[in-house]
């Protein structure tokens, strides 16, 4: 049981619209109540469970006023922790909210540690240990879909699954233990649960599998645009953030240096970096710049490659993709305003790859362009999106790498015929690392860890 009731400053620190204090414990209520005058009626202990109560908080001691407030009560278990939850609504000073944070801790509150209001709707049952994970990945979403994905995990979807598993993975190690220990009245092993095993092997390389667009979700995706020199990539960096950020002339060799931007394609968070015109050159300068574009597409996840389709595909063109080949590649045929509406010369170049046409200039073309970075991201797994967990932790890689080793293992030890006892420790492992993504088996300083990502407050 968790005995004492912390506080701590809600909402971002500094001048805003509203200051959360916020209280969660057994002593919240009669906390607050201390420090709390209602303007009408009884005090807070008298309150019905999610209502708000107006009144003016007062310094008990002094008997000065401190600010006005709305007051929140949240009796558990239907609050954020589970347990008794107060939250009092300061005009948004930071005085205000830092003399209110003094007073209730002054009354018997402790400030909450980062991440402690979240770590005891864990510890209370209310989230399990990705769902909680999920609180900060809400947080931090900086994209549509790593939004919808940690509403996902928020929700639960993860965690049924991962419990599916489990539950399945229980009682084929349940078959093990009963074989081992009655022997006689129950026999070997049924040789259906092999089966058993192959399907839940299955299920977790079908979640691993789905790390790559995750991990492109939670970190973004980092987009290089080359081309030749004077296609436009700087104009299409510029047409992409609205703005005009890099140079652009019709001097081929304007841009010498990488640029960086970050801002949302296709529902991703993209680091699109915009390069130096690729090009043999003597010039010194342009060369350091050629060599960082080299740099760039090295490390890029994806290719935006710029052909310009007033002049035409050109031998250059050809030696830039034959290099960015075992990339994700997307070919943008520039200029289209300055062009009739024939592409075939660029649907040739492209081959298989997604191509598509559009003006720097005019904007033509750029939504369809996002369109195909969704696409090419999601593989036309488009499908999996609603209804198929993904995985965004490296966390919870690991824990399902670890997972996947100890089921082949234990699926390898069985066709070899080794002894049933061997089988049964491969498979206490893996049950083990799938409760390390819920938390059923996870370790107080892996939870400190995971909590310390949190602000204060949350
Ligand atoms: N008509 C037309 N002109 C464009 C378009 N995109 C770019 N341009 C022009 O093409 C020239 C080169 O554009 P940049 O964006 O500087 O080309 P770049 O690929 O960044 O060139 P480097 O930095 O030299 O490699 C400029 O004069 C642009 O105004 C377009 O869609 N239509
Ligand atoms: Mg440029």
């Amino acid at each position: 049981m968790i005995e004492d009731t912390i506080a701590a400053l809600a909402t971002p620190p500094g001048e805003g619209g509203i200051g959360i204090i916020r209280l969660s414990g057994s002593q919240a209520v009669a906390i607050a109540g201390k420090i709390f005058n209602p303007r009408q009626g009884t005090g807070l202990a008298a309150c019905r469970s999610h209502t708000l109560r107006l009144g003016l908080i007062r310094d008990p001691g002094s008997g000065e006023t401190i600010d006005e407030v709305l007051v929140s009560v949240m009796y558990g278990p239907h609050s954020y922790t589970a347990e008794d939850v107060v939250e009092i609504n300061c005009h948004g000073g930071a005085l205000a909210t830092a003399r209110v944070l003094q007073l209730v801790l002054r009354y018997g509150a402790r400030l909450a540690e980062p991440g402690e209001f979240t770590r005891r709707a864990f510890l209370n049952g209310r989230l399990d240990l990705a769902q909680a994970e999920a609180v900060l990945e809400v947080i931090r979403a900086r994209s549509s879909q790593g939004l919808q994905a940690a509403m996902a995990h928020l929700q639960g979807q993860l965690s049924r699954r991962i419990n599916e598993l489990s539950t399945s993975l229980t009682g084929v190690l349940a078959a093990f233990e009963a074989s081992m220990d009655f022997p006689e009245e129950v026999g070997p092993v049924d040789q259906e649960k092999i089966q058993d095993l192959r399907q839940i092997l299955a299920g977790v390389e079908g979640l691993l599998s789905s790390w790559e667009e995750g991990r492109l979700l939670s970190e973004g995706l980092k987009v290089a645009i080359v081309g030749r020199p004077n296609v436009g990539k700087s104009s299409l960096l510029n047409a992409l953030l609205n703005q005009e950020r890099a140079i652009v002339s019709n001097v081929p060799g304007t841009t010498r240096d990488t640029i960086e931007e970050t801002l949302q394609l296709g529902g991703f968070t993209c680091r699109l970096i915009d390069t130096a015109g690729l090009r043999e050159t003597a010039d010194s300068l342009e060369s350091i710049g050629v060599a960082r574009s080299k740099e760039a597409i090295a490390t890029a996840d994806l290719v935006l490659m710029v052909v310009d389709l007033q002049t035409g595909i050109q031998e250059e063109d050809r030696r830039i993709l034959d290099a960015v080949n075992d990339k994700y590649v997307i070919i943008a045929g520039n200029k289209k305003d300055l062009v009739g509406a024939n592409y075939d010369e660029l649907a040739t170049f492209a081959g298989d790859y997604p191509y598509v046409a559009i003006s720097a200039l005019t904007g033509a073309g750029l939504d369809a362009l996002a369109q195909q970075v969704k696409e090419l991201v999601l593989g036309g797994r488009a499908s999996r999106q609603l209804d198929e967990p993904l995985i965004t932790r490296v966390r919870h890689r690991d824990a399902l790498e670890k997972c996947q080793e100890h089921l082949r293992s234990a699926i390898e030890a069985w066709e070899k015929g080794l002894p049933e006892d061997l089988i049964a420790v491969d498979l206490w492992a893996a049950v083990n690392y799938l409760g390390e993504i819920t938390g059923t088996t996870t370790r107080e300083d892996l939870l400190d860890r995971i909590f310390s990502d949190f602000c204060i407050g949350k």
